[in-house]
């Protein structure tokens, strides 16, 4: 009897806690609804099948419990089978459904996103502008130098208005940004939370994330991969604003040819 007024409470206690909001989403500062929704239908489908479950459990506990006779023994039973296989093969849809259409967003960007290098090296956040020519100048790794943290390749000339920005990052409000992420040493893992924007950083290959900033303000990237004993402080800003300021930054900050060329 205790085992099953145990499930109960465990029942009313998970009801409570997601009831109460104190674990819920951050709001959401970028396009991807998709991927909230996708959680939110993922939160009620195992959620009703947490309940249901579980009072199941328990009622059948209480039913069939030892004073009131053994319970019955059935080899099998076809209906209550298809019922079952019925219901768990529409649970699985419903949980896989959502998640497809935005990942065929997530694997179809905007031809006309900003691209934004991020690169990742224990512990902290890089990034690298294009300049005026709308490019990314070559990079490899093995010009990396204290004085070249990216490994810009010199002598590309795409590479010379590359802007850099050792600190934060800066975007533009309603523009897609496509972010080109690199690491120098093992992985990491760029996490925006209010934009649901989660990408791995790994080394000897370039990953990207697409998304689109829809509220101003000041936000977070973190760290999403445990990458040593600084991983705790591996975060930087990101600040998103209008174009003209996100401009008036950007022409601020240090460019390749003015900073990292000898
Ligand atoms: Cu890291």
């Amino acid at each position: 009897m205790a085992i099953a007024w145990a499930l109960v409470a465990i029942v009313i206690g998970a009801i409570a806690l997601v009831a109460s909001g104190i674990w819920w989403f951050t709001p959401l500062a970028s396009n991807w609804y998709e991927i909230d929704r996708a959680l939110l239908i993922t939160l009620a489908v195992i959620g009703i099948a947490f309940v249901t479950l579980h009072l199941v459990l328990a009622y059948l506990i209480i039913r069939y419990r030892r004073s009131e006779g053994r319970a019955q023994f059935i080899p099998d039973n076809p209906k209550i089978e298809k019922i079952l296989i019925g219901v768990t093969a529409l649970g699985i849809i419903v949980l896989l459904a959502p998640g497809l259409f935005a990942y065929s967003r997530f694997i179809s960007p905007p031809r006309d996103a900003l691209t934004v290098e991020v690169l990742g090296e224990q512990w902290r956040w890089l990034y690298r502008y294009p300049g005026a020519d709308g490019k990314l100048g070559r990079v490899n790794p093995k010009l990396i130098t204290p004085r070249n943290v990216f490994g810009i390749d010199l002598t590309d000339p795409a590479a010379q208005d590359d802007v850099l920005s050792y600190t934060e990052l800066h975007l533009p409000l309603n523009r897609a940004i496509m972010l080109q992420l690199r690491s120098k040493d093992v992985i990491h893992s760029f996490f925006i939370p209010y934009f649901r924007v989660k990408m791995d950083a790994v080394p000897g290959m370039i990953t990207h994330a697409w998304f689109i900033p829809t509220r101003e303000g000041r936000f977070q990237a973190v760290c999403a991969e445990l990458c040593g004993i600084g991983h705790h402080r591996m975060q930087s800003p990101v600040i998103v604003e209008s174009q003209e300021k996100f401009q008036e930054w950007l022409t601020k900050q240090p460019t390749v040819a003015a900073t990292v060329k000898p």
